[in-house]
């Protein structure tokens, strides 16, 4: 049975991440860690749960001291909008939270997962069916935490022993939390717009593709990736993963099969535009589907038929 610890479980994907790991290994095996602590009644609280800000270095040996998980899952960063606004803040939470994450793992000798990005790649990356290893020269500080990142891992592992793992992962889509200060947090607020106003205003402009993938196949990968027997891998880190690439017109279009007069216009974000044309329309995920059984169950169209059904329960 394993016993994991994570870092941002707070988040985007740490909130289901938490949840579908305690399903699977037990509620107690789990701990949830944040910078602070959620809202009394919150699910998250149903297991454990530690404060840790993760640019603390001695606070998290010391959690993973008290708690002795066998794998760590460092979730907590900074997203690609938000780190355009604050470089320096971001580069030292998501290179100082990594590195302490790294260590802690090293330490301890824990499997480790930490998420990449396809903001990872560059304005001079192929853009279409973007290769698993090409050239990789991003443009945002996000980016270049992204590629450090990769790179610390393999470090790591090379030179340590570390058996760290970790994906790119494209714009993901999920109705339980949303995101903040991402570039493709278009492809989540539009099914919230679409059920509570019947309209969205994008701030990323037509035609402007990126790959998406809905949570559930994330979350999926994240342990799919970690159970692989280590010698199926001939990569650790940085495996593409994406399940669909789109832009916002084929996301109104999908909409509109359940919601005819929904409405999309546009008022674009001249940052987040650079940071999306920066990004590839269509990365190629073939290494991780042969490497360690990788399979999205969600296409456009089921995935929208899942958010716009859960979003109006709500
Ligand atoms: C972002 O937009 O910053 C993230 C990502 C693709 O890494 N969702």
């Amino acid at each position: 049975m394993k016993r994991i610890m994570i870092t941002g479980a707070l988040g985007q994907i740490g909130t289901e991440l938490t949840m579908k790991l305690r399903e699977i290994y037990g509620t107690d095996n789990v701990l949830a860690t944040d910078l602070r602590r959620p809202e009394e009644g919150s699910a998250i609280l149903a297991g454990p749960f530690e404060e840790l800000d993760v640019t603390d270095a001695e606070r998290m040996d010391q959690i993973a001291a008290e708690f002795k998980p066998d794998t760590l899952m460092h979730m907590a960063a900074l997203l690609s909008a938000t780190a355009e606004k604050n470089p320096v803040f971001a580069w030292n939470l998501n290179m100082g939270g990594l590195l302490n994450a790294l260590e802690v793992a090293r330490k301890y000798q824990l499997q480790f997962f930490t998420p990449s990005s396809i903001g990872a790649f560059g304005p001079n990356t192929p853009k279409d069916n973007t290769p698993q290893t090409t050239i990789q020269r991003p443009t945002t500080m996000y980016g270049v935490n992204k590629v450090s990142g990769e790179l610390l891992c393999d470090y790591y592992f090379h030179r340590f022993g570390v058996d760290t793992r970790g994906v790119r992962f494209p714009g993901l889509i999920s109705h339980v939390k949303e995101p903040g200060g991402g570039t493709t947090d278009y492809a989540v607020e539009i099914y919230f717009k679409a059920v509570r106003e019947g309209k969205y205003t994008s701030y990323i402009g037509k035609d402007t593709f990126m790959d998406m993938m809905f949570m559930d196949d994330a979350i999926d990968a994240i342990i799919k990736l970690m159970e692989a027997p280590a010698e199926n891998l001939k990569d650790r880190n940085a495996f593409n993963v994406t399940a669909m690439s789109i832009d916002p017109e084929m996301v109104a279009a999908s909409i509109r099969k359940h919601m005819p007069d929904f409405e999309l216009d546009y008022d674009v974000d001249p940052v987040r535009q650079a940071i999306a044309e920066s990004w590839p329309n269509s990365i190629d995920a073939s290494e991780a589907k042969a490497q360690w059984g990788f399979s999205p169950k969600f296409d456009l169209d089921t995935m929208t038929e899942e958010m716009l059904e859960a979003i109006k329960k709500k």
